[in-house]
């Protein structure tokens, strides 16, 4: 059969295509980053960390691939785009648009932890509360009607700040205290004992999000947003905690709630927990 000369010659650059694009692609394929993900996505219970940075890969194989029509033939070839979903993170900071608290600026990450060594950061005011380097969490095993907190000690520069990590509460109690069943993030924290923080968590006793302040007091403290959300035991979810001047936000997974406060406006982060028991997995803070 003899091919028309039109078809010929869109064979010839197609194929032309090919060739360039296979050339620059190797280097994305072996990269450290591509086995890491792949290591790590096998071994634990990243899967909002993993997905994340599998679509940041994936967002950039995708853009090196528009325009040229031939996304199916590196998608037979390519991990990621079989794997996973397109994630859009316009200005490739790691965070994906749809929990970018400025999505178009890049934001700068200053912390992170995968609780994968016990490391020297982590100041706990009870033994209840650890890092399991062996289960790569962080973690309070056991339900006790107290208050247990774990911070990185001072950060006196850390203002407009954006947390995030991933938890899932284990168990809750039965103590009829006010806050009782809390676990959540704490945020901007100026000391514990007395209590001088934010916090954003889950009560999964009263099935509610909030966002509360704390200076001393009851262990609820002084709450200032709270919502409705369906999170089960042993169930892990995503929590946020944004803070930009006075402005507070706490989401869990896709639900938000706001709130202003303005005691104290820079400081440390942590992890807090009321007559719970819970495990986080990673937690990483960004610049606003
Ligand atoms: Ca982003
Ligand atoms: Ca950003």
């Amino acid at each position: 059969m003899v091919l028309p000369v039109a078809n010929i010659r869109f064979a010839v650059i197609a194929a032309s295509f090919v060739i360039v694009a296979c050339d620059s692609m190797p280097n994305r394929e072996r990269s450290p980053s591509y086995s890491a993900v792949r290591n790590d996505a096998s071994q634990d219970q990243e899967t909002a960390y993993d997905a994340q940075t599998v679509s940041l890969a994936d967002t950039l194989f995708t853009r090196s691939d528009s325009g040229t029509g031939l996304g199916s033939e590196f998608g037979k070839d390519s991990g990621f785009t079989d794997a996973s979903p397109f994630v859009a993170d316009r200005d490739n900071d790691g965070l994906p648009d749809s929990e970018d608290p400025d999505p178009e600026q890049l934001n700068l990450r200053i912390y992170e932890d995968s609780f994968s060594s016990i490391g020297s950061d982590w100041l706990f005011t009870s033994v209840s509360m650890q890092i399991d380097p062996n289960e790569e969490h962080l973690t309070v095993s056991q339900v006790e009607p107290f208050v247990r907190e774990g911070w990185i000690g001072p950060r006196p520069e850390w203002a407009d700040v954006f947390i995030k990590t991933r938890l899932r509460v284990t168990g809750t109690g039965r103590d009829n205290s006010s806050g009782a069943g809390q676990v959540g993030l704490m945020g901007h924290v100026n000391q514990l004992t007395p209590d001088r923080y934010l916090v954003c968590g889950m009560n999964l006793t009263t099935q509610t999000l909030f966002l509360s302040e704390h200076s001393g007091g009851t262990p609820r403290g002084s709450v200032l947003a709270e919502e409705k959300v369906t999170i089960s035991q042993n169930e892990w979810f995503d929590l946020r905690f944004d803070m930009k001047g006075a402005a507070l936000a706490c989401s869990a997974n896709d639900t938000k709630i706001t709130a202003s406060s303005t005691l104290y406006f820079a400081g440390a982060i942590g992890f807090r927990s009321f007559d719970a028991s819970f495990d986080a997995d990673y937690v990483e803070v960004y610049a606003r």
